[in-house]
């Protein structure tokens, strides 16, 4: 019988298969191709294994800190504090993110920033370890090793991507507006799963060559793992040396970063933190995410006619500054915590608790979600639904002073929300509205 369809003329995939082959035969062309290309003498099963093994720990920790600083969010409250187009079941985990610890966001946030920034040496390093591979030759031996060479494009483009949108984030604050979270989020999602194809093929092979220590395989063996160089240069450091590089750098990230985080004395070497500016002493002298100026805020829109409305299903008050003043004043000390990863320590926050507003409009004890709207029209920020048990614990204010001071313009005079354990964007400057109840 002949063949089914175009006669003898082999199909695409048969004639890639026959170049391939070919390709095996013949050998690899010169260049990087050649094993003897490549000459560095410290790349080799163990170095390749360390890292791996401190990325493993490090990019796992990553990942869990990310899904729960995205949980932070409450993005189920959607579409108001999410719109990320159909995360369906990669939804699967979300919770309602807690009020307490008071310091929550800020510990996983900081955690998150802080990993992401000081791995980028160990990162950078593992892919150099590995590079005589991307030139492998032939450059696909079986359709096996062909799946397998794809799921490294994904591992090595979703690690590039995450951190390059993550650091961009950070650095730049929002250059994607409102698209980051969608992108970074997907991205982890692709990243995340090739990671874990990656770990469970190659976690046997890396434990063994760390267990077998930093002496060097014979070049071409099978514990070489196409990494050693048959022709290595002269050492000008030992592979142990190079590791303490790689920590080396990693430490003077971490020294440049924490600070942004851990606050006090250190902030003084948080270089690479964002909003470096001065954000000036006294009360009101701590970090300063948008200044009222930058986002368009006018003297008169929150001057002598700035006016709160409380608002739910059918009634509605309208309190000047001196009606809000009037009323009960409670304390809380509760810190900023960006998703940027800087975070203040505890400021002094006063102001009118959350469920005092509540009953202003017939709401009980089992006050529910609020919407937070601000004066402020347009830019990257845009309106936060606070979840029940955030508008229901004690600490969470409607703030008018900080630090025994009247709320500067920039941190959101006249009032401003603030909530323990939340993500800073829940944080709600120049308030104007507070609708109870489901959103409309
Ligand atoms: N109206 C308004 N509120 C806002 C923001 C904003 O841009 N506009 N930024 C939020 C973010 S992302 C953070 S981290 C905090 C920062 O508060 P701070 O500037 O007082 O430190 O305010 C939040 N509230
Ligand atoms: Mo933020």
């Amino acid at each position: 019988m002949g063949a089914p369809e175009g006669g003898n003329t082999p199909r695409p995939v048969e004639r890639v298969r026959g170049l391939l082959r070919s390709a095996a035969a013949t050998g690899p062309p010169p260049g990087p191709a050649r094993p003897e290309f490549w000459r560095s003498p410290l790349r080799g099963p163990w170095l390749t294994a360390v890292l791996g093994l401190v990325l493993l720990a490090g990019v796992t920790l990553l990942f869990l800190t990310g899904l729960l600083s995205y949980a932070a969010y409450n993005p189920d409250l959607a579409p108001v504090n999410d719109q990320t187009p159909g995360k369906g079941w990669l939804g699967f985990y979300l919770f309602s993110w807690p009020t307490s610890p008071h310091w929550l966001y800020r510990l996983t946030q900081g955690v998150h920033v802080i990993l992401g920034v000081v791995l980028v040496p160990v990162l950078l390093a593992k892919l150099w370890s590995v590079i005589p591979k991307l030139f492998e030759w032939p450059p696909v031996r079986s359709d096996s090793h062909g799946i397998e060479r794809l799921s490294l494009l994904l591992l090595v483009g979703g690690a590039g991507f995450e951190f390059a949108t993550g650091i961009l984030n950070v650095q730049l604050h929002y250059v994607f507006p409102g698209s980051f979270y969608v992108l970074h989020f997907y991205g982890a999602w692709v990243f995340i799963g090739a990671f874990v194809v990656h770990v469970a093929s190659r976690l046997p092979r890396a434990l063994r060559a760390v267990r077998a220590g930093a002496a060097q395989p014979a070049a071409g063996t099978a514990e070489a793992a196409g990494l050693v160089s048959p022709r290595p240069a002269a050492p000008t450091i030992s592979r142990r040396g190079a590791l303490g590089m790689v920590g080396l750098g990693s430490l003077a990230l971490f020294v440049v970063t924490a600070g942004q985080s851990v606050g006090g004395w250190w902030r003084r070497t948080a270089l690479l933190a964002p909003h470096g500016r001065d954000p000036g002493s006294g009360p009101n002298g701590f970090q300063i995410n948008k200044t009222a100026a930058s986002v368009g805020i006018r003297p008169s829109d929150i001057g002598a006619d700035w006016r709160l409305t409380v608002r739910a299903a059918g009634r509605q008050v309208v309190l000047t500054r001196a009606e809000l003043l009037a009323m009960e004043q409670h304390e809380a000390a509760l810190p900023i915590a960006c998703v940027e990863g800087w975070s203040t320590p505890d400021q002094l926050w006063s102001g009118v608790r959350l469920t005092a507003l509540a009953a202003l409009v017939g709401q009980g004890t089992d006050t529910p979600r609020a919407l937070v709207e601000s004066v402020q029209r347009g830019g990257s920020f845009s309106s936060v639904v606070l979840r029940d048990n955030q508008v229901r614990d004690h600490r969470s204010l409607l703030a008018v002073r900080v630090n025994g001071a009247v709320l500067s313009p920039d941190h959101g005079y006249p009032a401003r929300v603030i909530v323990p354990g939340a993500p800073g964007v829940h944080n709600t400057k120049w308030v104007t509205r507070l609708t109870f109840g489901e959103p409309a």
